[in-house]
């Protein structure tokens, strides 16, 4: 069978013929796709990627088995696969058992979802808040109500992709809805979230934690200032901090860079990153620039020469706007092509989908859950009586949820035994941490301790209960009776209060390297604003913190962006060095 594949499948007709008509195992067992590295003595066929018809027969051919299959060993094809199979693309990168899994669970039964991410971005005070509030068709009064944002805003869902109208519908979100949102009926629906970066410079270390490929982003600039103006300081205090002395143009750069770094995919051309320009602050008399093109020059001058980020600062990806708040068509309508795209629609299994559903009831009541409260709604034909086989079972659908934002989950020691499923509280209680001056809302602590962690990070654990405290008073408020010692007792046993899972939050926090945790105080890097160089002696000295955590996090107070993989690869290196 061997002799005769090779010799005789000469042309791309015979191959084609082939592939048509041989059986799924002679397929699997001859054919590889055309970069595979085949080890010494295999014998197999190569199946060339152009005509890209070639792939997509093998694939059609082998459907979800090609997802276990040696070929999968070469990455080039795996895009094809995700866009074929619809099959979520990091589930394609995932070990050679876990994808195995993965095949068993999808011939179980699989539901295809569509949900497409934008994430709006850029410095303080540009009118990212403002356009999403134009997108959303809200009035002038609610426009002009906006205010800066702190840390992160996910707007969940917030407008259907609509086929009929082809344009992207803004939802009706009742607030007082929010926890028992309808999702149920959800499910199928094609849906766009955006997510809000707020642009003060203390809140860019939460942004690594939503940075991702799965997301198209929105740029936006201030047309109204020059690239090489430095930020007011009324709209961001830089001080001392990494963006000491940084321009609007710096911030552009930043953002470019980040964009194309961190969301391209490695050998994949196809997959490159979508990103929208949008400068705001273009009336006549308020703008810098005479028109888009001399805009576009200006971009495209602040960034390094031949860079591949000139790709993005082109005209059609490129929006002006201006008040008064008139509706954005054209731009509304590239976000919907984007949005509407088939790289956004993917195949899961069935008994992954209920999820969805239950994070959305379950995470306003409970924050944080444990991983054996969660029951999976297998099949009544699989009965898992394992417990290792059943918790393998929950990360590998948590490994998806995670990496599609939806939850935070690691499989690792100490942490793989809870699920942060309301995201958005969990940013929000590093929000309250970081509150920077101009948030700040005079809790009752000592002011040295304010000082001392403003200047050098360096945060008290009492400090941070009584940050978290305040921050649980809103609910407490809620409560019939204003007892010291019941809100105390209800803190500690309600699970909608952030001092009830203090211990977890700060075990993800340093695991995402926000914050190297100690016994008595915690360092908080982009709280730091001395000299890197005296502040880790004085630290580390002081027996405050570990060192690798230590290390860990200080990487991200330089390269805010860096996903914590990177940093841990990094701190894995100094380990090594230091040996
Ligand atoms: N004149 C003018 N003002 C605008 C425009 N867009 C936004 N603004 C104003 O700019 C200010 C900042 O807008 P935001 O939407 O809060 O900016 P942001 O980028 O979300 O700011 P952060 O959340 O702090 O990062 C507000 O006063 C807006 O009314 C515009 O096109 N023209
Ligand atoms: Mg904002």
């Amino acid at each position: 069978m061997y002799a005769f594949v090779t010799e005789c499948l000469r042309e791309d007709s015979d191959l084609k013929f082939f592939l048509t008509t041989a059986s799924r195992d002679v397929i699997s067992e001859y054919c590889r796709s055309w970069e595979y590295k085949r080890s010494e003595g295999e014998r197999c066929l190569y199946v060339p990627n152009r005509p890209e018809k070639m792939y997509d027969l093998l694939i059609d051919k082998l459907q979800l088995d090609i997802i276990s299959h040696c070929t999968m060993s070469e990455r080039r094809i795996h895009n094809r696969i995700s866009q074929r199979l619809g099959v979520p693309i990091e589930v394609l990168k995932w070990d050679q058992e876990a994808r195995e899994r993965y095949v068993e669970y999808a011939k179980r039964g699989t539901q295809t979802v569509h949900h497409a991410r934008g994430m709006i971005v850029g410095c303080a005070g540009a009118g990212k808040t403002t356009l999403l509030k134009r997108l959303l068709g809200c009035s002038e009064e609610e426009i002009k109500e906006v205010k800066s944002t702190e840390g992160l805003e996910v707007h969940e869902e917030i407008f259907d992709i609509c086929d009929e109208t082809r344009s992207l519908k803004a939802r009706q979100i009742n607030k007082d809805d929010k926890e028992e949102n309808n999702s149920a009926t959800n499910i199928g629906a094609k849906t766009l979230t955006f997510f809000d970066f707020g642009g003060q410079c203390a809140y860019y270390a939460c942004h690594q934690i939503y940075l991702t490929r799965r997301a198209f982003y929105v740029v936006v600039v201030d047309a109204s200032k020059r690239l090489d103006q430095k930020l007011d300081k009324e709209v961001c205090d830089q001080d001392g901090s990494v963006f000491s002395g940084w321009t609007y143009g710096d911030y552009f750069e930043f953002w470019m860079k980040s964009i194309h770094t961190y969301c391209s995919y490695e050998n994949d051309k196809e997959l490159k990153p979508v990103a929208l320009i949008v400068a705001t602050h273009w009336e006549e008399n308020n703008r810098q620039y005479k028109d888009k093109h001399t805009l576009l020059d200006s971009l495209n001058q602040q960034i390094p020469k031949h860079s591949k980020l000139s790709q993005y600062i082109v005209e059609n990806n490129c929006y002006c706007i201006q008040f008064p708040a008139e509706a954005l068509h054209s731009l509304s309508k590239h976000m919907f092509n984007i949005a509407n795209h088939q790289r956004w629609k993917e195949t899961i299994p069935k008994e992954w989908a209920f999820l969805e559903i239950e994070i959305k009831l379950r995470k306003h009541s409970e924050r944080i859950i444990k991983i054996e409260n969660l029951t999976m709604k297998v099949t009544d034909s699989i009965k898992q009586e394992d417990p290792e086989e059943k918790l393998t079972t929950k990360s590998d659908m948590l490994r998806y949820y995670h990496d599609a934002g939806k939850v935070l989950y690691f499989n690792e020691e100490g942490l793989k035994e809870f699920i942060i499923i309301d995201v958005q509280w969990f940013i929000d209680a590093f929000k309250h941490i970081i509150t920077d001056k101009l948030h700040f809302k005079g809790i009752p602590v000592a002011s040295e301790d304010w000082e001392e962690f403003y200047s050098t990070g360096n945060l008290e654990d009492h400090l941070l209960t009584e940050i978290w405290r305040n921050d649980d008073n809103p609910l407490s408020e809620k409560l019939p009776e204003d007892d010291e010692w019941i809100l105390s007792k209800t803190r500690d046993s309600d699970p909608r209060y952030l001092l009830y899972h203090k211990k977890q939050l700060l075990n993800f926090m340093q695991r995402l390297g926000l914050m190297a945790v100690g016994n008595k105080s915690h360092y908080v890097p982009c709280m730091n604003r001395k000299e890197i160089e005296n502040a880790i002696p004085d630290l580390i000295q002081r027996g405050r913190v570990n060192i690798c955590s230590y290390l860990q996090i200080q990487l991200l107070a330089i390269f805010p962006l860096l996903p914590p993989r990177c940093v841990l690869h990094a701190v894995k290196g100094l380990e090594s060095v230091e040996n």
